[in-house]
């Protein structure tokens, strides 16, 4: 484990290796405590490095069993081994080989972070430091090799051996138990993408064409008994591929792709060149144990993993600063096969929930930096919503600006230019730049600077000069512990925008001045701009950053009417939403504070209209449905916070919205057939996510039938989305069938553990006086176990996110005992620990009362006996700064 001590790495002292690694031959004699790796490399000087320098190579916890170069064994002055470095001082000028055997005990790797034993299987994990862990190794991105791998093992134990790239021999190991199977990968790669795999497992398998006729051997491995439940995986990785040869003419190139799900996983799934090692909660799926949201999730994951092939694999990232390279455009790439598949418009409103709830709360707080950061000390702290969620909003910025065409060209100049490449975001826009004759230099300045500007528009309308004025000024607000960031440059915007008339349609104009407009997109490149649009022939309501055309918060002046009037007319169904949003949230704000909002009856009429208006889709309705959540209100209330009069005000509002619109929501909650044989297609998802939130305000109404309806709901539902459902409404809202139900659904599922997890999340955001005491009570039960990432996540990430209230008590007791967890999980896991500790990320934004006692709790956590991991040291020094 890596402790407290570590250092801050900086970008603008990167330099290469010295040496470079042409092959490297692998062996594991795998052995549940006792596994030995004895690796070979083919090192060469680097041209133009200094002769004769050191190799250094990293480690982490290692034991070094024996040293050889060029086949004999190294004297013990010629070199230095400790557990995290081995430098061989004076290596030969001219390709050497170098064998290092280590050793190494799999079921002790509690960290889950290198090579670990998962419920009987061997796997690995390498991303992003990982490798260090298993040999001693140039363990970062930019060193490029050819892997082959030889893995050996007990035959009864482990009978499936899985390498990188193909398979080359298999055989058994004479006058032994035991077998062994070679893997060899052409293609270069860096150490964080190798992986190995060997257990009891099954599979499934399809073959697979590519688009030019290349043969593809497909196979899903799951735990025996598992096998059902890896169709939709399947299926979804089937549209991945082909979907990535339409649509960014990108093929796979190995003759096999494996995917293999194991229990025990840090995170959701990982892109091993040709061996995609998941979470199971990512293959894993029927109607009995998985959500409509699980099968979406996985169709995702699935195809992030695999669209990584061409964005993170063929071309990687020079160092971890440029991690949003990979990530940010894969998740970009991930987002639009889902839209291709499903509908745009919702999958647009669901991406920008995530943006909102994830990144803007990260942004906007101590733990704010840069989609390309420049320090860091602990590269696993930094796989975060701004370089993943903010880093696909940037690529998808690019596209905006230069428009599909001119994106494509950009992209095309990538793989072309930077194929087998370990490269930068300054070469990823050049090719955007170059294909387009287009200068980004300006656009570029959101890949530094870190920070969600706001946005304040405010229009005026001279009806006797036929012009509409719209003036736009944008502010960054300081983000302290960013270095050097205290000032805000200008961003470029792209702002998608119409100019909505009274009948709803967008108003043409004969020019406008102040700013570049092309079609429906303004650019804002200053920090206040005027506009004038002439010959606009009656009043519009401005319908500004449409599609979510930038990651920005927007600060309208417009009147409530005119936001129900954009909520009920606008074109673009993305601002439908978004009016919707502003104006539940301006409402809950002023409850929060005791006011009595204006405007409330005409907008729940509004809400109404829209969900009784058949000409939107289901999923779409669904969505417009919901108020905010506590935890988006606190945020945009931003200072003083006080949960509970946020959670009560919600409370209050959802009662008034199911009382108002009582019938409406039962007439729709009636009259939507469900087909008799559950599907996960968006069509049918969005159905019965449709019924689900008119379901859910017809409890919250307070009458009795409501309740009732919600848990007979409950009683009859054939699928886990229904049951789940009804489950939460009744939890969360605290009905009085809460508790049976709770009881049947685990009578129901015990001893399936993705869908206990459901259960403990679930479970978790009960209301309760005693919150952290029913907490403890529910780390009792046999369904959760600290060693579990997926039970951890469940229970306390449920409760953490979902139960606001009991978070954030005002008796400071959430924070105490996140304090006392993170320790906890810190000795094992400092991975898991400091995912859970960032949810302290919003402690400033808390009134006085809140923060003192969670200042309290993280200075306790720094000044505890316990020595810290490197990942909780730093997040909670950043919290504190
Ligand atoms: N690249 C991995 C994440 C690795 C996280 C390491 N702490 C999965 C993904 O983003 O596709
Ligand atoms: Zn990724």
């Amino acid at each position: 484990m890596r402790f407290e001590s570590a250092q801050l790495i900086k970008l603008e002292d990167y330099k290469e290796t010295p040496y470079t690694i042409k092959n490297v031959s692998l062996v594991f004699k795998l052995h549940a405590e006792a596994t030995e790796v004895i690796s070979s490399l083919t090192l060469s000087p680097r041209a133009g490095s200094d002769a004769g320098a050191p190799l250094e190579l990293d480690g982490d916890e290692l034991t070094l069993v024996s040293l050889k170069l060029n086949g004999a064994v190294l004297d013990e002055a010629a070199y230095s081994a400790s557990a995290d470095k081995l430098v061989v001082t004076s290596p030969p000028a001219e390709e050497f080989e170098l064998e290092v055997v280590t050793r190494l005990n799999p079921t002790a790797n509690t960290q889950l972070m290198g090579l670990y034993l998962s419920q009987g299987i061997y796997c690995t994990q390498c991303e992003a430091e990982g490798f260090r862990r298993i040999t001693y190794y140039y363990d970062r991105p930019d060193v490029l090799s050819v892997f082959t791998t030889r893995i050996e093992a007990d035959k009864s134990t482990s009978p499936i051996l899985l390498g990188n790239g193909n398979p080359q021999e298999t055989g058994d190991i004479e006058g032994t138990d035991r077998h062994f199977a070679v893997w060899h990968d052409p293609h270069p790669k860096p150490a964080y993408l190798f992986a190995l795999v060997g257990g009891d497992l099954t599979c499934i398998s399809e073959k697979y064409t590519t688009a030019s006729g290349k043969p593809v051997d497909l196979n899903i491995y799951v735990e025996k008994g598992n096998e059902n439940r890896a169709g939709w995986s399947m299926d979804s990785l089937i549209r991945s591929m082909r979907w990535d040869e339409k649509v960014f003419g990108r093929e796979y190139d190995l003759d096999v792709f494996n995917i293999v799900a194991v229990s025990a996983f840090n995170m959701g799934a990982m892109e091993n060149k040709g061996l995609n090692i998941f979470n199971d909660k990512y293959i894993l799926a029927d109607s009995d144990t998985a959500t409509d949201t699980d099968y979406e999730g996985i169709e995702t994951v699935v195809a992030h993993e695999y669209f990584h092939n061409w964005t993170g694999n063929r071309i990687t990232c020079r160092e971890w600063f440029q991690l949003c390279l990979k990530e940010g455009l894969t998740v970009f790439r991930d987002q639009e096969f889902s839209s291709d598949e499903r509908s745009r418009s919702v999958k647009r409103i669901a991406d920008v929930i995530r943006l909102k709830s994830r990144q803007f709360p990260e942004d906007q707080g101590p733990l704010s930096h840069p989609v390309r950061p420049t320090e860091y000390k602990e590269i696993n702290n930094f796989y975060t919503a701004t370089v993943y969620d903010k880093g696909a909003e940037l690529v998808r910025m690019i596209k905006t600006i230069l428009g599909a065409d001119g994106f494509r060209k950009g992209m095309d100049l990538y793989f072309e230019r930077h194929d087998g490449d370990a490269s930068t975001i300054e070469d990823f826009i050049k090719c955007f730049e170059e294909a387009n004759s287009a200068d980004l230099s300006h656009f570029s300045l959101w890949y530094h600077q870190s920070g969600t500007p706001q946005l304040k528009a405010n229009g005026c309308y001279d009806e006797a000069a036929k012009t509409f004025t719209l003036e736009l000024e944008q502010t960054t607000p300081p983000t302290p512990p960013t270095p050097g960031q205290n000032e805000k440059t200008s961003f470029f915007i792209p702002i998608r925008f119409g100019l909505v008339g009274p009948n709803g349609d967008d108003l043409e104009f004969s020019k406008v001045e102040g700013a570049d407009v092309k079609g429906d997109l303004l650019c804002l490149t200053q920090a206040k701009q005027t506009l004038v649009f002439h010959g606009i022939g009656a009043r519009p309501v401005p319908s500004l950053l449409r599609e979510f055309s930038a990651p920005v918060k927007l600060e309208s002046t417009l009147s409530r009417e005119d936001q129900i009037f954009l909520m009920r007319h606008d074109s673009d169904p993305f601002n439908r939403w978004q009016s919707a949003q502003v104006l539940m949230t301006e409402m809950l704000i002023e409850m929060t504070n005791s006011n009595v909002p204006a405007g409330k009856e005409a907008f729940i009429e509004a809400l109404g209209h829209m969900a009784e208006d058949d000409t939107l889709d289901h999923a779409f309705r669904g969505f417009v449905l919901p108020l905010p959540t506590e935890q988006g209100i606190a945020l945009e209330i931003g200072k003083d916070v006080d949960t509970d009069a946020i959670g009560s005000a919600r409370d209050t509002l959802a009662m008034e919205i199911g009382l108002a619109l009582y019938d409406s929501f039962k007439r729709i909650y009636e009259s939507l057939e469900m087909p008799p044989i559950f599907s996960p297609d968006a069509l049918s998802a969005g159905k019965r996510m449709f019924k689900l939130r008119c379901l859910s305000y017809m409890a919250a109404s307070g009458k009795q039938e409501g309740a009732e309806l919600t848990k007979a709901h409950f009683d009859a539902a054939d699928n886990m989305t229904d049951l789940m459902g009804a489950l939460i409404i009744l939890v969360t809202q605290s009905h009085a069938g809460a508790e049976d139900a709770l009881k049947s659904f685990e009578n129901r599922h015990q001893g399936t553990a993705l869908a206990m997890d459901k259960w403990l999340h679930t479970a978790a955001r009960t209301p309760s006086e005693t919150p952290i005491a029913a907490l403890r009570t529910l780390t009792e039960h046999p369904a959760f176990s600290w060693d579990n990432p997926n039970r951890i996540y469940s229970l306390i990430g449920g409760f953490l996110s979902g139960n606001t209230r009991g978070f954030h008590a005002a008796d400071g007791s959430g924070y105490d005992y996140l304090a006392e967890i993170t320790l906890l999980l810190d000795k094992t896991n400092p991975q898991v620990a400091s995912r859970m500790v960032k949810s302290f990320g919003t402690w400033k934004n808390m009134n006085a009362e809140r923060k003192v006692k969670a200042e309290a709790a993280l200075k306790r956590i720094l000044s505890s006996d316990q020595q810290l991991s490197t990942d909780v040291k730093e997040i909670v020094e950043r919290c504190l700064s």
